[in-house]
């Protein structure tokens, strides 16, 4: 992954369109620039020039931008060609670039090597690098602006600034390490448990953060399960706005999981339709229902959809072994929403007792629907504001989980009756190395290449 070669990639996406990007990234670019185009590039300048094939023949009339080393995204010398943008125009500009660049060994990009040269060459870090991913991913106007924010670096700011902190009770820490029998004393004069304890609060504060980052980036898979004729199909059709799903009196009409993205107050939520869950001698029904178990086992938040007017309603038996099984299934701490449906039945209002409120709504009036999403939002702990709000993926949420296991670990170190300044001091530097990770500092090689594999090229 860490070739030095210079490289090309197309960096708009392919197919027609007004303009294309081809850029190249290299040491020393301006030789091949020259041979390109016969004349010498200013950097940072637009320049209208025209690109002939080997016998003289015009192939575009472009703008090329020449970037000098290292004021440049990937810190390279940089050439930009923005060609007209037609897929076979493109290809013959890249196949006399790479003619031209042969000598230099001009190679064609690998997926997300633009990145991994701007991070390489410390132009970002490697929160940011993913961040540029997830900007041009981005499936919501939030997601967007989250990921505009860690991009510009207000995630690996917080991180940074813990790692600094922990840093700080580390030299106090081991320069005290030599002289054992003071350690219960520097303990408190240090008074590294308060200092202890201000880290463990910020990093929570960062873990609830990237957990809504995470929810803005991938959003949140939610499946709808229960008995057939409940009116899970009809409830997915109320919270998209549409009829997506077929809706019939008929049990087992949903057989292929039905799925439909929305956003909930900006939060976006891919809802999964399943086949309603029962004994059955039909084989296209039994494949459905095996796919909803599917859908169960992989959820991010589950409604387990009930009709208290059927015969054998919410509170028998059967109902409770669905749930039981249901629960059984899940992946865990995935949360579940007991819903009521169809309300609108019922011929009392429901008795309403106990901690843990039964929600009651009906897919076919809408009641109760609002009540629904703002219940959805707070199962998945999503705080409402996204003022400030960064996008954050999986394997950050795992590094700050690790992280602060070490930070509690190191607590009980430091904790009276049981000191152990070493022991307190490699918790610490385990945290610290698990904040690193994040922002690509003490990241494993095999680990980074997997990450920036996952770019696609052009990035
Ligand atoms: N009165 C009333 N009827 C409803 C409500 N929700 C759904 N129904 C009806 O209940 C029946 C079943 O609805 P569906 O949405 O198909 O139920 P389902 O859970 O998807 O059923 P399967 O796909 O068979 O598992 C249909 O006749 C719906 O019109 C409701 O809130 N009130
Ligand atoms: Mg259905």
């Amino acid at each position: 992954m860490t070739r030095k070669l210079p490289i090309i990639a197309l960096a708009t996406a392919p197919g027609k369109a007004g303009v294309g990007v081809i850029r190249i990234s290299g040491a020393n670019l301006l030789p091949m620039a020259q041979a390109l185009f016969q004349k010498s590039l200013k950097p940072r300048e637009a320049s209208l020039l025209t690109l002939r094939s080997g016998d003289g023949a015009p192939i575009d009339q472009l703008i090329a931008i020449y970037f000098s080393a290292p004021a440049s995204f990937t810190g390279e010398d940089v050439l930009e060609l923005q060609c007209h943008g037609g897929p076979q125009l493109l290809e013959l500009v890249m196949k006399r670039c790479l003619e031209l660049g042969k000598d230099q060994g001009l190679v064609i990009a690998e997926p997300g090597e633009f990145s991994l040269r701007a991070y390489l060459n410390n132009k970002i870090d490697l929160a940011q690098a993913e961040a540029i991913a997830d900007l041009i991913d981005a499936q919501s106007e939030n997601a967007v602006r989250g990921a505009a924010r860690s991009l510009q670096g207000t995630f690996s700011n917080d991180i940074n600034g813990l790692i600094e902190e922990i840093t700080q009770l580390r030299i106090l820490v081991e320069s005290t390490l030599d002289f054992p029998e003071e350690e219960i004393e520097f303990l408190e004069n240090a008074q590294a448990r308060e200092r202890l304890n201000t880290a463990m609060q910020k990093l929570h504060l960062l873990r609830e953060g990237a957990k809504q980052g995470k929810i803005l980036r991938d959003g949140i898979q939610l499946v709808l399960a229960g008995a057939p004729n409940v009116g899970k199909s009809s409830l997915l059709n109320r919270l998209a706005g549409e009829e997506v799903a077929i809706v019939t009196p008929i049990a087992g009409t949903t057989r292929d999981r039905v799925k439909e993205s929305i956003t909930i107050n900006g939060v976006p939520m891919h809802l999964i339709d399943t086949a309603g869950l029962r004994e059955t001698t039909d084989l296209v029904e039994a494949k459905g229902i095996e796919r909803s178990w599917e859908s169960i086992r992989a959820a991010d938040l589950l409604i387990f959809l009930q009709d208290p007017n059927a015969k054998g309603g919410a509170d028998t038996l059967a109902a409770l072994e669905l749930k039981d099984q249901i629960l059984k299934a899940l992946p865990p701490k995935c949360p579940v929403l007991e819903v009521n449906n169809k309300s609108d039945l019922l011929s009392k209002a429901p008795s309403l007792q106990g901690e843990v409120q039964p929600l009651f709504i009906s897919a076919k009036t809408g009641d109760g629907i609002e009540a629904l999403k703002h219940k959805i939002l707070e199962s998945v702990g999503w705080g409402g504001s996204q003022e400030g709000a960064i996008v954050a993926r999986r394997r950050h949420l795992d590094c700050l989980d690790r992280a602060a296991a070490h930070l509690e670990k190191s607590q009980q170190f430091a904790a009276d009756g049981n000191i152990s300044l070493e022991l307190f001091a490699e918790e610490l530097r385990l945290a610290q190395d698990q904040l690193g990770q994040i922002t690509g500092k003490l990241l494993p090689d095999d680990l980074l290449g997997k990450i920036f594999s996952q770019f696609c090229i052009g990035k």
